[in-house]
């Protein structure tokens, strides 16, 4: 049922495999499928004991959102940057932004009085539109019911590091996709996508919004504009992994990417040939959205929290969460916010 248990495990938990299955092939320009399944079915090889694929930035700052919406019971943006700062110097070498790490370290910093000025300082004070603030937000959908506050909430939270609205509002976007896949909105695709471009108009009518596209030369509307090509695509019978790269993008900026990451979870609604008859939909998405090659593990994490909400916990194999450092532990953790959803 809709924002059942199982859609909020399945989100959380498919996010982190995303995350870890990616990393194989982050910054590869071509991935071959059948280089993909192998790696796929490597995870199922019982011989190859306990090797664990560890976590990276992605789901190592979804973990300090998590924590902080459920200790603050709700969004605080001075603790929620304290843990951001905390977690970056206890595990620098986790795959982080080369421009994300200095507002890392000035957050860290006690004598800073507003959490949000480290991140406008970023690109000559242009603000950050890297896919930072997006990759993390999937549980911001999972602790608030309410629509106009997963907006507001994701908007700030994305905010702390990344304050150029290409890169916040790709986190609403993603934040809207995982709020409204967990109602079953994706039983019914074109209703899904004719819901986010929607919400996404009002989000990018912003003043701001409107006057960073046209500083960078993008669509009046960027996000919009790529949600339209998506629905193009998603209504072709054929579509070839080359179109999507050069129509969606695949890279580290937010407006290459989580149209992208929404378009793989669309595409793999149904049964692909070049994809294996055994895999469910969630299967389909993850191993689809890493033969994009590009930012594969920030892509996969995105389509991962988006599918997951859709087919639910029982729908990641078993097999791919013991090989996910943090999988049980996000599985462990869904439940909290489940309750913390329900409550409010
Ligand atoms: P970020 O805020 O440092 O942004 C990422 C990069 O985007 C920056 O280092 C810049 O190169 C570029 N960028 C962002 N905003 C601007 C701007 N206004 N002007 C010019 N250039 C800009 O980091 P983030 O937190 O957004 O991280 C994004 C991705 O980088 C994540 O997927 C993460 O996994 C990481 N990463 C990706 C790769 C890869 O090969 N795709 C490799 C290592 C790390
Ligand atoms: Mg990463
Ligand atoms: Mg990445």
């Amino acid at each position: 049922g809709p924002a059942s248990l199982s859609r909020f495990r399945g989100a959380l938990v498919a996010a982190v495999v995303g995350d870890c299955v990616g990393g194989e092939f982050e910054g590869a320009e071509e991935v071959p499928m059948e280089n993909v399944l192998q790696h796929l079915n490597s995870l199922d090889d019982e011989t190859k004991g306990n090797s664990i694929l560890d976590y990276s930035d992605d789901t190592a700052m979804a973990r300090c959102v998590v924590q902080s919406l459920l200790t603050r019971t709700g969004f605080d943006e001075q603790d929620m940057a304290r843990r951001f700062a905390k977690e970056y110097s206890a595990s620098p070498g986790r795959g982080y932004g080369s421009g994300v790490i200095q507002v890392l370290k000035k957050l860290s910093s006690p004598q800073l009085s507003d959490v949000y000025q480290p991140a406008r300082d970023q690109f000559n004070g242009r603000g950050s539109f890297g896919n930072g603030g997006a990759m993390r937000v999937a549980p911001f959908a999972l602790a608030f019911p309410d629509i106009a506050n997963v907006k507001r909430f994701a908007r700030l939270g994305a905010m702390l590091t990344h304050s150029c609205s290409l890169g916040y509002n790709g986190a609403v976007l993603q934040a809207l996709a995982v709020h409204l896949s967990l109602q079953g909105a994706l039983d019914l695709p074109q209703e899904f996508i004719s819901k986010l471009i929607n919400e996404m108009e009002e989000v990018e009518g912003d003043k701001a919004a409107l006057n960073d596209a046209r500083i960078l030369k993008e669509a009046e509307k960027p996000f919009c504009e790529r949600l339209r090509k998506v629905r193009y695509l998603m209504n072709q019978s054929k579509v070839s992994i080359e179109e999507v790269i050069s129509e969606l993008g695949n890279g580290i900026a937010a407006l290459h990417s989580v149209p992208t990451a929404i378009f793989c979870v669309l595409h793999c609604l149904q049964p692909r040939e070049y994809l294996p008859e055994s895999y469910g939909g969630l299967e389909r998405t993850i191993a689809y959205s890493l033969a994009l090659g590009g930012d594969t593990d920030t892509i996969a994490c995105m389509a991962g929290a988006i599918a997951g909400a859709h087919y639910g916990i029982e729908a990641i194999p078993q097999s791919w969460i013991k090989c996910c450092e943090g999988a049980q532990d996000a599985d462990m953790t869904a439940e909290r916010l489940y309750m913390l959803y329900h409550q409010s």
